[in-house]
């Protein structure tokens, strides 16, 4: 049974939680940027909340294929009014999705209680600054860098070398002083991965529970589903929410949505009946 600790705040993970996406960037591939306005981006947290979401995952810098990178100063202008307004209205946890020390320094100290790291602090400085802010951290596996991570990737077995990343990384972090109890572990749909490696990783994932840690995933609206589909990301809900449950089915605890709502839904009919067997 696993539990996430910040201070004096606890999440239960024994049932998968949802865990909401709010990007706050120009070019973001599932919002169309609908969100970019402050005022958007707190009623759309609001909304999430009230339909159930344990975790706001705030991210100021896209990691699409593609995506140019943005500074500290603009990630920083981005996420930080979004993490003070969900920290003064809510009692929900915060996640930064970051990659830069700075960025994540400065949201813990405006609220943030969790660092969602696609680079799974390999930045320089990183994993230090994890270690100083003693908040949970997702190490997410991606081969390559954002931009040209989906140039033909190639594996020998996807399954064994995500699982030897893990390795690595665990042992970096517990080296810098991060407890195995602050850390989540992620596959990392649709970084540096074909259709292929999605699905056998998705099919495999109860491999990733030999390291005995909680495990996020996040396939909403992504090309495994759109591919897959063949359909556009305002058409991939039910896939999107088949990948969930099977995902949480496989034992992950964190599903990292879109929609956040018809997620939650159908992990309480899961739960409801995983709780009956
Ligand atoms: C920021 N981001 C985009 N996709 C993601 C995924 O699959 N996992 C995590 N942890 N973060 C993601």
């Amino acid at each position: 049974m696993f539990k996430l600790s910040h201070g004096n705040k606890q999440l239960d993970l024994a049932k998968p939680v949802v865990m909401g996406i709010v990007n706050v960037t120009p070019d973001s591939f599932s919002d169309g940027g609908e969100f970019n306005l402050f005022e958007h981006a707190c009623k759309h947290v609001d909304y999430i909340i009230e339909q159930g979401a344990s975790i706001i995952d705030v991210g100021g810098e896209s990691t699409r294929p593609g995506a140019s990178e943005v500074t500290v100063e603009q990630e920083l202008a981005r996420v930080l009014p979004l993490i003070k307004y969900i920290a003064d209205k809510h009692d929900v946890w915060i996640s930064i999705d970051t990659s830069k020390p700075e960025v994540m320094q400065q949201a813990v100290a405006a609220g943030a209680n969790l660092i969602n790291d696609v680079r799974a602090l390999q930045l320089p400085g990183a994993i230090e600054m994890a270690a100083t802010l003693k908040v949970p951290v997702c190490l997410m596996h991606m081969k390559g860098e954002p931009k040209t991570m989906q140039d033909s990737p190639e594996y020998g077995d996807v399954i064994s070398e995500v699982s030897a990343f893990f390795e690595r990384r665990i042992l970096a972090c517990e080296a810098a002083g991060i407890t195995r109890s602050k850390i989540i572990l992620d596959p990392g749909f649709g970084f540096g991965k074909t259709l292929a490696h999605n699905y056998r990783l998705l099919a495999t994932l109860p491999l990733l529970h030999q390291f005995h840690l909680p495990i996020l995933i996040g396939l909403s609206r992504k090309s495994m589903i759109g591919d897959l589909l063949a359909r556009p990301t305002s058409e991939r809900l039910a896939g999107s929410l088949a990948g969930a449950l099977i995902a949480a089915q496989q034992g992950a605890q964190i599903i990292r949505v879109h929609d956040v709502p018809e997620t939650v839904d159908v992990l309480k009919v899961m739960s409801a009946t995983m709780a009956n067997i």
